[in-house]
């Protein structure tokens, strides 16, 4: 049996707008991956700025914390087995003209930048981005 962890998913501001926030939890649900903790808020600019660090110094930062931060996300901590590599490959490629059909990315995006999910890449930064987002109560640990 796999080892169980835990990953940081977020329905960002399109995919919550075109209200796939459903389809997205209903996808996780019936891979077989719980979704453990759940909230809908807008992110604060300064903790937008935080979850997306490394890549403060890139050209589309600026629009990048504009968008993140331009509506509601569902935050959502996903637990099981293989649930970070699991997640990615549901998401498809970051650019969603690369992304095929089947992922989320490739049946509902189309823009780079507007790419329906967030997911975390690997251990370090899910456990980073659910101490960000998540207390550790509303994690049960
Ligand atoms: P990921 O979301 O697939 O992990 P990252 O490379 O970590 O992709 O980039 C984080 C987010 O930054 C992307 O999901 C996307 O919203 C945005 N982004 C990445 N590259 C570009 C770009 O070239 N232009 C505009 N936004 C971008
Ligand atoms: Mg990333």
């Amino acid at each position: 049996m796999s080892k169980s962890e835990r990953s940081f998913v977020m329905v960002k501001p399109d995919g919550v707008a075109a209200g796939l926030s459903g389809e997205v939890i209903s996808r996780i649900e019936r891979r077989g991956l719980e979704v453990i903790a759940i909230k809908k808020a807008t992110m604060q600019v300064a903790v937008a700025e935080d979850h997306y660090s490394e890549h403060s110094e890139r050209p589309f930062f600026g629009e990048l914390v504009e968008f993140i931060t331009s509506g509601p996300v569902v935050m959502m901590a996903v637990e099981g087995p293989n649930a970070i590599a699991a997640l990615r490959t549901m998401m498809g490629p970051t650019n969603p003209a690369e992304a095929p059909p089947g992922t989320i990315r490739g049946d509902f995006a189309l823009d780079v930048g507007q790419n329906v999910i967030h997911g975390s890449d690997g251990p370090e930064s899910a456990a980073r981005e659910l101490a960000l987002h998540f207390g550790l109560a509303e994690l049960g640990t």
